[in-house]
């Protein structure tokens, strides 16, 4: 299924940036969480950056991506504006959903983007669904639906592959195999290798490295054609790492370890993706240290301006309930 296509360097520049923007907004989470800014809480995936850019990076607005309760990486390289996103999890009106859903409930159909979702699997079901349509609309759009190795114990996996297989929907399964669920290393709550079960059902699996952005946009340039020629469903599963902990507020409440900080330390020094990226290109001498810091700037700039529009936001008015949550009560 491999394409042998690499990304040129335009396109890895773009990769670099939609890995920043996804970077800087979510240290901006996780320190608007530690200040005690945000109504609700947030699941980071700094340090699984390049699964979304490389795969979103063949999609257009036309295709669809579900995805999970760590999805801010998912909304933004799908094409999701950062500055909805931020006011969004700032609780406002000017937010995606209104302000509404909050972290675990980004979305924005005009792109593409049918849900982040708070139920382990609950996308699943969602983007099975939308490749229907894709199938049945036949305009050669296809759906990816994000999940993590914890979702893949999730029985709505077993039946969402069954249909698209047999249906040969065309539908994208993306396992970000980030090594933990939760609290709990994934080697103690889950069986067998996770792509082993795609192949149950005939669906072509790829394993990729899930930290290297340029092996995830080169896997997926050959899965996408072979979807949208109508071969039916894939799955990736792709290796990564979850450096940030489950959620923001984690360290509240477990107080045994499931990982060491030196273990955490050697992934962010050897294993962060957007330093891989910058390494590859300025070892091949294809950028320079002014192009890294002004790409750098640009996205740092746009979640400055995500952050400035989101405080400017206006909160959800005092008849939120009823304007939102009850239809047809009012005469
Ligand atoms: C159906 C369901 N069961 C349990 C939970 C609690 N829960 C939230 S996140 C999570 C772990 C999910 O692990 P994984 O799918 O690997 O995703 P990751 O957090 O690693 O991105 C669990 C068990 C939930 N939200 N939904």
């Amino acid at each position: 299924m491999s394409k042998n296509l690499s990304p040129d360097v335009s396109e890895c520049l773009e990769l670099l940036k939609t890995m920043h923007v996804i970077r800087y907004a979510e240290e901006q989470l996780g320190d608007d969480f530690a200040a005690g800014k945000l109504p609700g809480g947030v699941h980071l995936s700094i340090g699984q950056e390049a699964v979304p850019a490389g795969i979103c990076a063949h999609l257009t607005d036309r295709d669809q991506v579900s995805s999970t309760h760590r999805g801010h990486g998912h909304f933004l390289a799908k094409g999701g504006e950062p500055r909805h996103l931020i006011a969004e999890i700032y609780g406002k009106e000017e937010g995606c959903c209104r302000g509404m859903g909050g972290s675990l409930h980004v979305a924005d159909y005009s792109k593409g983007i049918i849900g982040a979702n708070g139920i382990v699997g609950g996308g699943i079901p969602v983007a099975t669904g939308a490749a229907l349509a894709n199938h049945l609309d036949d305009d050669g759009s296809m759906t990816v639906v994000f999940f993590g190795d914890g979702a893949s114990n999730q029985g709505v996996l077993q039946e969402s592959m069954n249909f698209a297989a047999l249906w040969k929907l065309p539908l994208l399964y993306v396992c970000e195999n980030n090594q933990f669920g939760q609290f709990s290393p994934t080697a103690t709550v889950t069986a067998g290798v996770i792509s082993d079960r795609a192949k149950a059902f005939d669906i072509p699996v790829e394993v990729v490295d899930g930290n290297d952005v340029r092996a995830v946009w080169q896997t997926m340039a050959g899965v996408a054609e072979h979807i949208r020629s109508g071969k039916g469903p894939v799955f990736i599963e792709a290796h990564t790492y979850r450096i940030r902990n489950h959620f923001e507020r984690e360290h509240l409440v477990i107080k045994t370890p499931y990982r060491t900080e030196e273990e955490v330390e050697k992934m962010r020094r050897e294993r962060d993706p957007i330093k891989m990226l910058q390494e590859w290109l300025k070892d091949e001498n294809l950028a320079d240290e002014a192009t890294f810091q002004s790409i750098d700037e640009d996205a740092r700039a746009l979640v400055d301006e995500a952050v400035a529009f989101g405080d400017a936001g206006t909160p959800p008015p005092l008849d939120v309930g009823e304007k939102y949550q009850f239809v047809g009560t009012s005469s």
